[in-house]
């Protein structure tokens, strides 16, 4: 294959944008770096988010827009957030039956997913894959959701315009108040208008948005105010839509000043979603295995408070990681250090520190410095030092490598907490008031491996 992912989704290819939702979805490095090749031909398309309780009838209206916006000439990209749906991937029953509505035309993309298992959030993955369609070209991107949690809220509030669907007889004013999404309003739709109550949920409506603060909104705060019309719908028939696209359109002149703003909080929001997404991942990552939920045990037995834990996890993911290891040096075991040394300093012309003698290993070493790390030569001195068995056994070669870590007992009583085998169970003195410790070969994949700490 010649084009990239990014490429075939630029082309607005349906499988490659499929591939790209689903690497979204995944949470796979993958699909952060899809976001990164096509974010710089983001921006263009216009997300409207429909929100409102179950049953209000979103998914039928929002195949009533695409159909009227589609008899305008413009392409759809549709994200439809199902609390419903057991699994993602866009193969719920209801989106089929709705895709087919649509099916074969090459200008609408359909997509669910599911609200469950986005580790990530579901904001994030959200609008990830409404950048997706954007960069496929949509000229439109819907994003329906149902208006019952604040990650669904936060999806619509940040969409250039927000609809918000109630339905009569149900007391959805009421919840929908509950739940914020009374605010994000930019506007209402009263939808099963064919239903008794219609006029009534409209009054209430306008009621409250008399009593609410003068409309902030989406649209410029300085400019002229924006009042969010209540409209009436019959989305299994179509009746009032025309008029709900009109409106759409209405708020888009009238906020488009105001939009960059709008993108602008939406990039806030994705920001500071990310970093406290990464920020629980790094506390994950500096916690030992099971850490996380043995502090909230305390916390539940009242042991620690829920401040003091969080501030000492601050702390734990500040600090540097005692198991940071950096190459100290590579051991090489040779039968003649006169003969390495006219490899290395000779022929490769390496500069050579002077000789150690370490009596009590009887062995004479010589340090290379190779940047940050060393070579050690090492020949034996006695036929009973541990070179010498090794040269006999294996032959000249790499005998160790030394990982330099900031804390060696932290690294011990971490590879002592997993069972890994150790030759030195407790650090012992090295070199210039350094702790030293070996970790068994057979538990290195054939390496011996030796700790450091660095005398201070
Ligand atoms: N009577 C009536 N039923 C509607 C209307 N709009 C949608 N429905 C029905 O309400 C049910 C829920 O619709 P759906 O679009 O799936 O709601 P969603 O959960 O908000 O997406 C379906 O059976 C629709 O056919 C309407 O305007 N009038
Ligand atoms: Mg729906």
């Amino acid at each position: 294959m010649t084009s990239t992912l990014a490429e075939r989704v630029f082309a607005g290819d349906a499988r490659a944008i499929a591939r790209a939702i689903s690497l979204i979805e995944d949470e796979s490095p993958a699909g952060a770096g899809l976001v990164r090749d096509i974010y710089p031909r983001t921006g263009r398309a216009y997300v409207i988010g429909v929100t409102g309780p179950p049953g209000a009838g979103k998914s039928t209206l929002v195949d009533r827009m695409t159909a009227e916006i589609r008899k305008a000439g413009q392409t759809v990209g549709i994200v439809a957030v199902d609390p419903t749906s057991p699994f993602s991937g866009g193969a719920i029953l209801g989106d089929r039956v709705r895709m087919g509505a649509h099916f074969g035309d090459e200008g609408v993309f359909i997509r669910s997913m599911a609200t469950r298992g986005h580790l990530g959030g579901l904001a994030r993955a959200t609008s990830d894959v409404a950048l997706v369609l954007d960069a496929a070209g949509k000229d439109i991107v819907m994003i329906e959701t149902v208006g019952v949690g604040q990650d669904e809220v936060d999806i619509v509030r940040t969409a250039d315009i927000s609809i918000v669907v109630l339905v009569p007889g149900t007391g959805d004013e009421v919840q929908a108040l509950k739940a914020g999404i009374m605010e994000i309003a930019d506007i209402f739709v009263v939808n099963k208008a064919d239903r008794d109550g219609a006029d009534r949920l409209a009054q209430s409506v306008s009621a409250m948005l008399a009593l609410a603060e003068p409309r902030r909104g989406g649209a410029d705060p300085s400019g002229p105010r924006w009042q969010p019309p209540i409209l009436r719908t019959e989305a299994t028939t179509g009746t009032g839509v025309p008029e709900l696209i009109d409106a759409i359109a209405s708020f888009r002149a009238h906020s488009e000043g105001a939009r960059v703003t709008r993108q602008r909080a939406r990039q806030e929001y994705r920001l500071r979603d990310l970093l406290s997404h990464r920020f629980m991942q790094m506390v994950e990552e500096a916690l030992p295995e099971g850490e996380l939920q043995r502090i909230v045990d305390g916390i539940a037995e009242r042991k620690v408070d829920p401040y003091s834990a969080a501030s000492a996890i601050v702390k734990t993911v500040r600090s540097p990681n005692p198991s940071r290891a950096v190459l100290d040096h590579v051991g090489i075991a040779v039968q003649d250090i006169d003969k390495a040394l006219a490899f290395y300093r000779d022929a490769l012309g390496l500069d050579i520190e002077d000789p150690e003698n370490v009596a009590s290993q009887r062995v004479r070493a010589h340090f290379i410095p190779v940047g940050e790390s060393s070579i050690e030569l090492l020949e034996a001195t006695a036929s009973d030092s541990a070179i010498a068995k090794y040269v006999e056994k294996r032959g000249p070669g790499i005998h160790h490598i030394t990982l330099r870590v900031d804390d060696i007992r932290a690294v011990l009583a971490r590879l002592k907490a997993r069972g890994v085998r150790l030759v030195d169970e407790e650090p012992r003195p090295g070199a210039e008031g350094s702790l030293v410790a070996f970790i068994h070969p057979s538990a290195a994949h054939g390496v011996l491996v030796e700790l450091k700490q660095k005398g201070s």
